[in-house]
């Protein structure tokens, strides 16, 4: 490590920097995360990409978003990760033959082209598109994004609050651990428990090619996540017949989902349509939010295990994350702040926000969502943080991020103790929300 994390940031060449790896992991039409572990387009991934090309390009932004769009399936999902032809079947696994979504969910209305994945992730796209028409209205307008964007967006708003309030408490559930982006997040590890993983002679992990196996997954995950995609597939992604074995409701997805309605109320208004609609679901489901995860003990969100219908015990930065829910009670946001500055994810070597409780009986530094700390929940938080007027605890983040960022070479996730980079190099949604904050 060299630097402090006080150290500014020189911001022009931080900002050319980001631009070169943003630049390098464009294909065309969107960016990938990372040209050798993940060469495909990511759901979640090209929403944070959008909102910091943005400062580059908004064109490029614009299609960036509609390159997804394009992928929607007819019950309104978004993919997680739309695939490109042209990279060869093995460079990532699960392949489009394991998915098979041009067969497999032809009844849940998949494309015929391109072929997708069969799950979802965060739903950050309608803040995305929000933010990336905010940056050229009149392009905006010119192009006619917004307006094509909106009933996108909109129906895949519909999609997880009807077909995916498996609870039927009003919230968004998710069915396999990549959904909500954590992939192995303690959180999961009580449901998991409950899944048979596949035989690891059934599938080969193409990540470890590119990345190291002390900071990824392990092999029995990568078993439950397989039996799990897969089962999702052979009972055609249809989520009226599919009896998940992982059923989970997630503060971070559903956050997102908030921010995204309050977000189309927006749209709504600037293209002179009606709000009201957007706004009375964002109010139901932030009362949702509060009533199914908030833990008032604990100071933070919890996630609900829909197997026994119960909170997990794990603390995860996924539950920090409805920070950026406008309209908390203010002592929701305060109890947030406090947990973010306490023991549990108060990391002083990087002043970013481990991904797993400091203190937990499962916090492994090195290990992917099990506690390094990752650049898209901290720009989260820090938007949290200066909505409810946390100025300094958002500057000190602030800093924090772009001094990793940019010691890190854009790193997929650093270690929250020693600052070391972990996971990927010029990782795409560093790079994009870093130029971010240095906007
Ligand atoms: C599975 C692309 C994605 C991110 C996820 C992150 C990781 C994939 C993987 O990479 O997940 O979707 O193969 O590990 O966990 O959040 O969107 O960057």
């Amino acid at each position: 490590r060299t630097g402090s994390p006080d150290a500014p940031a020189p911001a022009p060449d931080l900002r050319r920097a980001a631009a070169r790896v943003l630049a390098a992991n464009w294909t065309g039409a969107s960016t990938v995360p990372s040209r050798t572990l993940y060469p495909h387009q990511w759901s979640w991934d090209s929403a944070f990409v959008a909102i910091g090309l943005r400062h580059l390009s908004a064109h490029r932004a614009q299609r960036e978003l509609e390159s997804l769009f394009a992928a929607q399936w007819a019950d309104g999902r978004l993919p997680h990760i739309v695939f490109n032809p042209a990279v060869p079947a093995d460079a990532y696994f699960p392949s489009p033959d394991f998915w098979r979504s041009s067969r497999a969910g032809r009844a849940a209305g998949a494309p015929t082209a391109p072929e997708t994945s069969g799950i979802v992730q965060p739903p950050v796209h309608a803040l995305a598109a929000w933010l990336v028409h905010g940056a050229d209205p009149e392009l905006s307008r010119r192009t006619g994004f917004l307006h094509r964007a909106y009933p996108r967006l909109t129906a895949w708003h519909d999609y997880l609050l009807t077909r995916r309030d498996l609870g039927g408490g009003g919230l968004a559930a998710a069915v396999h651990p990549w959904e909500p982006g954590t992939d192995n997040s303690p959180c999961w590890d009580r449901a998991l428990a409950r899944v048979t993983a596949a035989p690891p002679d059934t599938f080969r992990r193409a990540d470890l090619d590119h990345g190291h196996p002390h900071d990824r997954p392990t092999d029995l995950d990568y078993g439950r996540y397989v039996r799990l995609a897969g089962d999702y597939r052979d009972a055609g992604y249809d989520d009226r017949a599919a009896r998940p074995a992982f059923a989970v409701e997630d503060p971070c997805f559903n956050a997102l989902l908030i921010a995204g309605e309050h977000a189309l109320a927006a749209a709504a208004r600037a293209l002179g349509r009606d709000a009201a609609p957007h706004t009375a679901r964002a109010a139901a489901l932030t009362r949702a939010l509060l009533t199914r995860l908030w833990d008032a003990e604990a100071g933070l969100f919890r996630v609900r295990d829909l197997g026994p219908d119960t909170l997990v015990g794990e603390r995860a930065v996924t539950g920090l994350v409805p920070l950026l829910v406008p309209h908390l009670p203010p002592g929701v946001a305060h109890a947030l702040r406090r947990t973010l500055a306490g023991p549990a994810f108060a990391a002083p070597a990087t002043r970013l926000v481990p991904s797993y409780d400091l203190t937990g009986p499962a916090f492994d530094p090195q290990r992917y969502w099990r506690g390094p700390a990752w650049f898209n929940t901290a720009w989260l938080i820090h938007r949290g943080l200066r909505a409810h007027g946390f100025r300094p605890d958002a500057d000190r983040l602030r800093h924090g991020f772009l001094a990793e960022a940019r010691r890190s070479r854009f790193a997929e996730y650093v270690d929250p103790v020693t600052g070391a980079a972990r996971g990927a190099r010029h990782f795409s949604w560093t790079a994009a929300l870093a130029l971010d904050l240095l906007h």
